[in-house]
């Protein structure tokens, strides 16, 4: 595998690859990487010539109560992970090589080339981390230009990320945009990078999240649709000492809204977040699909 420390490397050896006529999967990571983003880097190596993955921790994507100085970083780890499992080419840089117009020499990225989300990012994660999407959707387009994907994966995890990314590639012609399955430790809880940082005794506290999503699929089985009532039961599981609760709520996945949709639903994904100790937790499942959280 190819280790580029400048974007600028990898930019020339993509473009090398697609004058070539090869197909390109990108997965693109904060790293810290767990099985979770390596089943995303295997999903791209089957489907694609060239493999590429990004390991860069984004601080236009982290708010002031947000953990970018905490937030685990291991390239050296990484890299042999994305190398064990087929990855082509691993980059990383600094914000000034990702943004080289945009940061002045103060270090400060400027505030107006950040680039405004699209409609999926009002409502849950856009309301609780003010800003959050913009920093995704601009390091994700530069990202994308960088590398110029056929294909780009995702994870099911980061529910509304998928939308939000989903939107910027529609604007901008290309990726294809792939989104993976939530991969799950043996006991529900979603791998994470964050759960690095979960004490021994706020571990079993982060069980709540998925117990919680659990309850809400399992009322739906039963013929539940009222968001407001599956939400509630939600609530109810998730009432734990030790765990500040900050949404569970239901969304329409092919028709996001801002707010809570009214009337029964047809379709349904259940979204919770929650503090857990220091460390904030998201998790969600599509309480009518394929994917299943047993
Ligand atoms: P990061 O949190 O490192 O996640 C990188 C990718 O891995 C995302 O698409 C995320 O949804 C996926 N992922 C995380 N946990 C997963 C799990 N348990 N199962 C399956 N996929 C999982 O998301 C980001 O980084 C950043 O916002 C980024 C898109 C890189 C932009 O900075």
């Amino acid at each position: 595998m190819i280790r580029c420390e400048r974007p600028d490397q990898a930019r020339a050896w993509c473009a090398a690859g697609r004058d070539e006529g090869r197909t390109i999967g990108f997965v693109p990571t904060m790293g810290a990487l767990h099985e979770g983003h390596l089943a995303l880097v295997a999903r791209a190596r089957a489907e694609n010539d060239l493999v590429v993955a990004s390991v860069f921790v984004n601080p236009l994507q982290f708010g002031e109560r947000d953990d970018f100085e905490r937030y685990p970083r291991d390239f050296e780890g990484d890299a042999r992970s994305l190398a064990s499992v087929g990855c082509d080419l691993a980059f990383t840089g600094t914000l000034a090589d990702f943004f080289p117009a945009e940061v002045g020499a103060d270090g400060r990225f400027e505030p107006r080339a950040l680039r405004a989300p699209g409609p999926a990012a009002r409502g849950l994660e856009g309301d609780l981390r003010p800003g959050h999407f913009a920093g995704v959707a601009t390091i994700v387009a530069r990202l994308f230009e960088i590398v110029r994907p056929t294909r780009s994966y995702f994870g099911h995890k980061d529910y509304q990320q998928t939308l939000v990314v989903a939107e910027l590639a529609r604007e901008l012609g290309y990726p294809e945009v792939v989104v993976c399955p939530t991969l799950r430790d043996p006991d529900g809880l979603a791998m994470s990078s964050r759960n690095r940082r979960l004490s021994a005794d706020d571990r079993p506290r982060a069980l709540v999240l998925s117990r919680a999503l659990r309850a809400a699929r399992d009322l739906w089985q039963r013929g539940e649709r009222d968001p407001a009532r599956l939400a509630e039961r939600m609530r109810e599981v998730a009432g734990d000492r030790g765990v500040e609760l900050e949404y569970a709520a239901l969304r329409d996945p092919e028709r996001w809204t801002p707010g809570e949709p009214r009337g029964p639903l047809e379709r349904a994904v259940a979204l919770v977040a929650a503090r857990v100790g220091p460390v904030r937790l998201i998790d969600n499942l599509r309480l009518d699909g394929p994917e299943g959280l047993s």
